[in-house]
């Protein structure tokens, strides 16, 4: 692990006392000016430390600030997450990993913000994200797969934010096709992917993720009121952003190198597994014309696969669900 690790692991397991320099300098094997700086940037990240001369350093607090360093500390990732851009406010880190994809930067960019004054959803819907309970992060791929498979990575990071709550929560949360993550009916969690492609290339894909994490119910407004909720209310809890963007992180990687390297089949089963109203009857309009029948499967392209009434199977791409 990284110098800056094994740093704040001594000083953490020995926070009941001083530790000197000199000390520190002999365990890690820098110098005494290669501490101090160190410690310098900590408290730049919002760490605190009491000092005194010649007794040396306690450390007294460590921060749930989200800042570059403290994601960084605790990843586990090769490539996402391996650079990261943090903000404490922003447009919406949508557009800005769309730009900075543009300009060729590598896999597993990730920009996260504090705020987002214009984060947004789907088909230039807005994305309540103009204060900093939720965790709003976009991250850069460039995966090897034809351009119609890119609708799989949204299922694919369902699949990570069911585990991810799951993991954090223990509770159960739903998909609702194609890109809500739902907790007792109410909507969590949202992902925006937005791929750029060309003949049978993914040039990049951009992975939105905006998770309620730390709201309370009074904080919810309209138009959003009584159809979101977020980890807080559902748990009455508050969470470490920093550990929940971790989780996300860590978990991310390892489905999504598995998905390259074994396909697509079983983030289909576990994202069956979770699926919302799976089984059950749903209305939709295709072309004004309004049919009804039974969501029975998922198909590769992610798309619904519905069975209506004249025991026919549909596909449907981006036509209307009424989910009642
Ligand atoms: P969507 O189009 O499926 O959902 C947008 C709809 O969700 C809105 O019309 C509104 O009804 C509801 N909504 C808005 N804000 C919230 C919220 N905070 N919680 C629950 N429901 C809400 C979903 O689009 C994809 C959202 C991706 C957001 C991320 S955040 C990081 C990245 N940057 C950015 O600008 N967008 C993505």
């Amino acid at each position: 692990s990284s110098t800056r690790e094994q740093l704040i692991k001594l000083l953490s397991h020995h926070a009941n006392t001083f530790v000197s320099g000199q000390w520190l300098s002999d365990q890690l094997s820098i110098s005494r000016t290669a501490v101090w700086k160190q410690i310098k940037q900590l408290e730049e990240d919002g760490y605190r430390f009491e000092s005194v001369p010649n007794k040396g350093y306690r450390l007294t607090y460590i921060p749930d600030k989200v800042s570059k360093n403290t994601v960084y500390w605790g990843l586990k990732t090769k490539s996402i997450g391996k650079k990261i851009e943090h903000y404490d406010q922003i447009e919406s880190t949508q557009t800005l990993a769309i730009k900075r994809a543009q300009e060729g930067c590598d896999e597993g960019l990730v920009i996260i913000a504090e705020k987002q004054i214009a984060g947004r959803g789907r088909r230039a819907r807005h994305w309540d994200s103009n204060h900093d309970k939720g965790v709003w992060l976009s991250l850069v791929l460039r995966p090897d797969i034809m351009p119609i498979q890119s609708p799989q990575l949204t299922l694919l990071t369902a699949t990570v934010l069911l585990d991810v709550i799951e993991e954090i929560t223990q509770l159960k949360p739903e998909v609702k096709w194609p890109n809500d993550i739902l907790i007792n009916g109410k909507k969590v969690a949202g992902i925006l992917t937005q791929a750029q492609a060309e003949h049978d290339q993914v040039h990049y894909a951009v992975i939105g993720i905006g998770l309620n994490v730390n709201q309370e119910k009074s904080e919810l407004t309209d138009p959003i009121k009584h159809s979101a909720t977020s980890l807080q209310i559902e748990t009455s809890k508050s969470y470490s952003k920093q550990l929940v963007i971790q989780t996300i992180l860590n978990r991310f990687e390892e489905v999504y190198f598995n998905y390259l390297k074994d396909g697509f089949k079983s983030i289909k089963t576990k994202w069956l597994k979770s699926a919302y109203r799976l089984g059950e009857r749903l209305e939709y309009s295709i072309n004004g014309e309004v049919k009804s029948g039974v969501f029975i499967d998922l198909s590769d392209d992610g798309c619904l696969i519905i069975e209506n009434d004249d025991r026919q199977q549909e596909k449907l791409y981006t036509a209307k669900i009424h989910w009642f």
